[in-house]
């Protein structure tokens, strides 16, 4: 609420109508009527010359524009708005800011961009009210930013009602059916918008028995959250099964070219859309996992998704067709068949084959969300077919939400970069088409993700989705402003400090304490939580690091190895190729090098190794000692969760840096230059 001070205690007007202007207007009326201000409706009767502009007494004003006038109106408040900007539209989601005359002005052509002008002052607060500012326009990146949530209805034996959840129970479902109390949904809704996502998958992408029919008889538990989230502008998708017509219809097959087939899928998505008129789409995890896909009828993935694309065609809703398909019962003997390789030998042949409403959803990295990996090589491979990007918020690598990984930073390296060459587009142009998507990393925790610092990533996320070239610090500096605005009000300067400090770093800070050089995996399987170097080495799911007593890295160049380089277009596929050209960080990933091979950074690969984890654990005890200083600053509950998971960080870390430094010297038989102890 606090962050909604600036708003709360001025004279505003809100012009328009519909579901989200309504939105607008109770959110500037809940702050008023907190800190003292006005928000009125405009006046039926235009103002005339006896009666003046209600406009004129008025701090703020947020106004629909008919796109027309848009331009218009733009320059009445700001002259050399057209100049910049020319008649640019705004879209469904754009806004203008501008401060003209001591007013506000928060212009939109339709009521989502009201909505997010309106969460965009939230950020600024008072600054908002300042000096006359040049005209803004905001606009978002991409269309979709979305969240897909891992969440089961049922209880599932292994995976629990969150698949990777580290945040409490779902939201929305509980022990097999939808939630009695939903009270949690509207305010995530809320949040979101304030993040600027416009769309979340509420259910899990392995679908099972019971999930499978919220596609049908139990559409009406989806309808109940569309319900919650549509005043916010968020839309809802189902993730599906492929063998829905067989389980659900009782066709004899789900052959995406057979007739009943199709007419099946018509028919279902025709009732989705009758039950919920702005349905998003699907989403689905195919021939991956276990799960069914086309493969089974002989049939490619630019078949099986188009059979639904045509079904959601006529309304207008989008397949969202995952990527991630690879062989998970490899024989580790087998040093010939590279899993990073898998989604660009799988899908690249089927460039130009989709419909226009598919998108391909392509996880950042060609392995699974390791905390360094390279860019996938297929978002820089299928020109004609829409892609979106895929990061995990939920952190199931990245210390599970028990460890501060503020994973901006991570995701702004790879949105920024560029495939093709410096000159060329970045990945977040690639995706501008598609999308960005993020697992979600929510749950009815009381502070929403587990660990509190963790909702960093979500609003970062968002933030990063609208605008990609946004600095990640400074989103993390909006959030430390809007989330610890209720903190002694002379505390602002020690908690931003602290917080930085703490997180600024902190995914460098995890990937030092864990698998080294961009190798990955070496996880305790199962969890993925803590550490065990060879834990999946001899495991059918392709993730190894061939660690020996000379050597250590997985050789994918195409002179000696996988070839995976060969993925890659100019200059990348021979940088990576090059075992001196190569960056550090990813060296492991494409190569297998002598412990004494010298890394750019003048260290070998073995002392790289030992020093990165001792530095590792010292960052993060100097982390926990940080958090100290803001014991009677912030709410003492939530200093007290983040302490403890603090501590479970700092023993985790330890044991990280254990292991590894143990495994590599016992390995190598090489001691530590600087003779510390390892055990
Ligand atoms: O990283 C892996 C996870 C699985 C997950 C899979 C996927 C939902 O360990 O739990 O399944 O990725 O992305 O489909």
């Amino acid at each position: 609420p606090e962050a909604f001070r600036a708003i709360g205690s001025r004279r505003t007007l809100v012009c328009g109508e519909g579901t989200l202007v309504d939105t607008v207007r109770a959110e500037v009326a809940r702050a008023c009527a907190r800190y003292g201000g006005s928000v009125d409706r405009p006046p039926p009767r235009p103002a005339s010359a006896d009666r003046p502009a209600a406009g004129a007494s008025y701090d703020l004003v947020l106004a629909l524009v008919p796109a027309a006038l848009l331009p218009v109106a733009a320059a009445a408040v700001d002259v050399g708005y057209r100049r910049r900007h020319g008649s640019g539209a705004l879209g469904e989601e754009g806004f203008l800011l501008a401060r003209h005359a001591e007013v506000t002005v928060v212009l939109a052509e339709a009521p989502a961009g009201l909505l997010y002008g309106l969460f965009h002052l939230v950020r600024l607060g008072e600054s908002a009210f300042g000096l006359t500012r040049p005209t803004e326009l905001h606009r978002p990146a991409t269309r979709l930013r979305m969240l897909d949530h891992w969440d089961n209805v049922d209880v599932h034996p292994v995976m629990g009602q969150v698949e990777r959840g580290y945040a409490g129970r779902s939201i929305f479902w509980r022990d097999g059916a939808r939630r009695a109390d939903l009270t949690r949904v509207g305010p995530y809704g809320r949040l979101l918008a304030a993040c600027g996502v416009n769309a979340i998958a509420v259910n899990n992408v392995n679908v099972h028995a019971t999930e499978a029919r919220l596609l049908t008889d139990r559409l009406g538990d989806v309808a109940a959250i569309a319900d919650l989230l549509r005043p916010y502008g968020v839309r809802v998708h189902l993730s599906v099964s492929f063998a829905a017509p067989v389980t659900l219809g009782g066709l004899p097959t789900a052959d995406p070219l057979d007739d009943g087939v199709r007419a099946w899928w018509a028919e279902a998505t025709r009732q989705v859309y009758e039950t919920i008129p702005d349905f998003g789409g699907y989403l689905v995890k195919a021939d991956s996992e276990g799960q069914p896909g086309p493969f089974g009828y002989g049939r490619s993935h630019a078949d099986g998704a188009n059979v639904l694309a045509d079904a959601l065609a006529p309304f207008g809703g989008v397949v969202r067709w995952r990527a991630f398909v690879y062989n998970h019962r490899q024989d580790w003997r087998d040093r010939s068949t590279d899993r990073a390789r898998a989604a660009y030998d799988h899908f690249t042949p089927l460039d130009g084959r989709f419909r226009d409403n598919v998108i391909l959803q392509v996880k950042h990295g060609p392995i699974d969300f390791q905390p360094r990996e390279p860019v996938s090589p297929v978002l820089a491979a299928m020109p004609d077919t829409r892609l979106a990007v895929e990061f995990q918020v939920t952190q199931e690598y990245t210390g599970q939400q028990r460890h501060v990984c503020y994973l901006a930073p991570w995701w702004s390296e790879v949105l920024g970069y560029a495939p093709w060459g410096d000159d060329g587009p970045t990945v977040a142009d690639v995706a501008a088409g598609g999308g960005l998507v993020g697992v979600s990393n929510v749950g009815d925790d009381p502070f929403w993700t587990g660990h509190p610092l963790a909702q960093a990533n979500l609003y970062a996320f968002g933030r990063l989705a609208w605008d990609p070239r946004l600095d990640p610090v400074a989103v993390l500096d909006e959030w430390i402003g809007l989330t610890f605005a209720g903190s002694a009000p002379d505390a602002s300067g020690i908690v931003r400090r602290t917080l930085h400090g703490i997180m600024d770093d902190s995914w460098r800070t995890y990937e030092r304490y864990t698998a080294p050089l961009g190798v990955g995996f070496m996880v305790r399987p199962g969890d993925h939580y803590g550490p065990d170097v060879d834990g999946y080495e001899y495991s059918p799911w392709g993730t190894y690091h061939f660690a020996d007593r000379d050597g250590v890295g997985v050789d994918r160049t195409r002179a000696s190895g996988t070839g995976f380089t060969g993925q890659y277009p100019q200059p990348w596929r021979d940088v990576y190729e090059s075992v001196e050209r190569c960056p550090d960080e990813l060296l492991l990933f494409f190569h297998h090098v002598p412990y004494g091979h010298r890394l750019h950074s003048g260290s070998t690969v073995i002392q790289h190794i030992y020093d990165t984890h001792f530095a590792g654990v010292e960052q993060v005890t100097a982390m926990r000692r940080r958090w100290e200083q803001l014991a009677g600053v912030v709410d003492a509950g939530l200093h007290a969760r983040v302490r403890e998971r603090l501590d479970e960080q700092v023993r985790c870390a330890e044991e990280w840096r254990d292991q590894v430094n143990a495994y590599f010297f016992r390995k190598s038989g090489v001691p530590d230059a600087r003779g510390r102890r390892i055990p």
